[in-house]
Parts: C-alpha cells; structure tokens; sequence
C-alpha cells in the first residue's frame, strides 16, 4: 500500500511542469525611433542592448493545462499595458523534485485616498516588521525609481543595504503554484470581496512562498502596469495587506522588494525563491477594510 502511495506520488511528481514566461522591448535597437543609450562597448557589454521588461508570468502545472498556460502568457505578453515586446521567452521544465507545501497568507486591505497616505501606511507595516528607517526609505526607490525590474530587490532589515547579485534584474521568484482546491475555496471568499482577478491570486501565491523563506522579513509591492494601483505589503505577522492607490495611474514605475534579515544567507534564500518547487495551500481568511491602527495594535497585543 504505501508502495503504492509512493509509486502515485512519484507518477504525479513526473507529471508537473514548471511554465515561466518574460517579455521585453529592445529600447536602443535600429528601428526605434530612439538614439543607443551609452557607447558601443557598453552595449556590448550588456549583451543586447537596453532592454525593457514587459511582463512575466510563471506557475506549476500538470500535462492538460500546459497548452493552455502557454497561449494564455502568450496573449497576456502581447496585449499588455506595459507596450509590445520584441521578445518573448517561454520556458517548460519539468519538476525535478515534489512541491513543499506552505499556507496562503490571509488577505485584507488598508483603504487609502493617495500614494503619499499609501506610504504613510507601507512605512507604518514595515517599521512594524522591526525594519530600520534606512532599508524602508531605500526599497520604497526601489518600487518608485522609473526603471522597472524583471525581478525583485532584497534589502537587508538594518543597513538598508542591496543584497541581490543583479541589480538590473533582481531575484525572479519561479517554481510556485497555488494548489487546485484551495483555488478553488479562495476564488470563492475573492469573489464575495469583488477581488478575484487572477492578478490577486498570482500575486497571493508570489506572496505565499516568499513569506515563507525564512531569511524573509517582509515583502513590499507595487505593479509596473500602468492602469493597476494597489500595492501590497506583506509579512508572517500580519499577512497580505492590500493598499490601493499606491501610485499615480499610468504610471510605469513599479517592483518588488524582500526585505531579509540583517545576516541572512543571501544565496540560499535565492536558491529558495527561483528553484525550490512550493504550492501554496489552505484558506486563509480574506477580510474587508481595516484600518492601519487595527493592524499594528493586533500584531503588538
Ligand atoms: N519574482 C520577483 N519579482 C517579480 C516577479 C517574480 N516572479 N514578478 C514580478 N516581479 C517584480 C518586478 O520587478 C515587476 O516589475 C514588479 O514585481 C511588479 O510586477 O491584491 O501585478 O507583475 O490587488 O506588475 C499586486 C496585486 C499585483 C495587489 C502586482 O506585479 C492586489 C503585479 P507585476
Ligand atoms: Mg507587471
């Protein structure tokens, strides 16, 4: 019997596949319209020129939606809001080790009116993560700067310091999926909160498995689409919180930012994030508003 259970196990695990997708515009080729950035060897160095991120998209999937998935990012790389790629780079790979399960964070927001009460409400959640003045002033140029990432930034907890080994284009968290059920059950609670987009719940599952690295104090967030304004901010104490209006429309700004503590392995906590298969499972509870007050005084109590 658990032979059975095992050799079951095993079939299942040959049968999922990871799907990543990224799409970028070339900004300094011929053809633009817009002179090269920087000298010809500079260039060179870069590799391909002055690229811009588009979109990227990845999650866990078994054989029947792997067709599916892919038409899907393909659709999602060329209609976005962020412009047209010139190029889009999807890749399958099938998973070399089962899933690690962890528990989907609880959801709920912080109504605020304007970006400048938003970051009132960021520096209020992350000083209550225990991070120093420096680190949040120094991810929120991060999330802010003009120049959008691929991946994320980590910040250490006291110093403030950049810890990822490419600035260009940070940490990419991959390998991650939110399990069939739980979907299921949480689109449920998503949908009598009228938030379940599937921009929700792919960040919810990014969340989840970050939350649940153990380097990782906390997480802040802001899209790089132009037309989408809430942010988040999340950490093991409070959850996902939700802040909308975290930035201008139309704006292009945006990223991603793990703030990790002080001494923290910084290469395990990548091997983590961008190799280490997770699904996130559980229903958390997805609550209405709460104020910035109500937060703080639950998580010192
Ligand atoms: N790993 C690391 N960083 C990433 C990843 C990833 N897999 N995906 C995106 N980023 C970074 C990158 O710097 C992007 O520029 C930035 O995050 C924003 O990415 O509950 O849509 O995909 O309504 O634009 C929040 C939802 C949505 C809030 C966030 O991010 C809500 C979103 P986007
Ligand atoms: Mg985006």
């Amino acid at each position: 019997m658990a032979q059975r259970t095992e050799a079951m196990a095993n079939k299942m695990l040959h049968n999922l596949w990871s799907v990543r997708m990224r799409a970028s515009k070339n900004i300094s080729g011929k053809g633009q319209g817009t002179r090269p950035i920087g000298s010809l060897s500079q260039r060179l160095i870069e590799g391909r020129g002055q690229e811009m991120h588009i979109s990227g998209a990845e999650g866990i999937y078994g054989p029947s939606d792997i067709d599916k998935v892919i038409k899907s990012y393909y659709q999602r790389a060329v209609e976005h809001s962020r412009g047209l790629p010139d190029e889009i780079v999807i890749t399958v790979e099938r998973l070399k080790q089962r899933p690690d399960i962890v528990s989907v964070l609880p959801v709920s927001t912080i109504k605020s009116g304007s970006p400048s009460e938003a970051h009132k409400t960021i520096n209020g959640l992350l000083s209550d993560a225990g991070l120093s003045k420096k680190a949040i002033e120094n991810g929120l140029k991060v999330v802010c700067g003009k120049k959008a990432m691929r991946g994320a930034s980590m910040i250490k907890a006291e110093s403030g310091i950049r810890a990822e080994p490419d600035r260009k284009r940070g940490v990419r968290v991959s390998m991650l999926g939110m399990d069939k059920g739980s979907e299921k059950a949480i689109s449920m609670k998503l949908t009598k909160a009228r938030i379940n987009t599937t921009t929700v719940k792919e960040a919810l599952t990014l969340a989840s498995k970050v939350a649940s690295c153990g380097g990782v104090i906390a997480e802040l967030c802001i899209s790089d689409d132009p037309d989408y304004t809430t942010g988040y901010v999340t950490s093991k104490r409070f959850g996902y919180i939700r802040i909308p209006r975290i930035k201008q429309k139309g704006s292009l700004s945006g990223g991603r930012v793990f703030f990790i503590k002080e001494r923290a392995d910084v290469k395990k906590i990548i091997e983590y994030l961008e190799k280490r298969p997770v699904i996130a499972k559980g229903l958390p509870e997805v609550g209405g508003a709460v104020s910035l007050n109500e937060v703080l005084s639950c998580t010192n109590s």
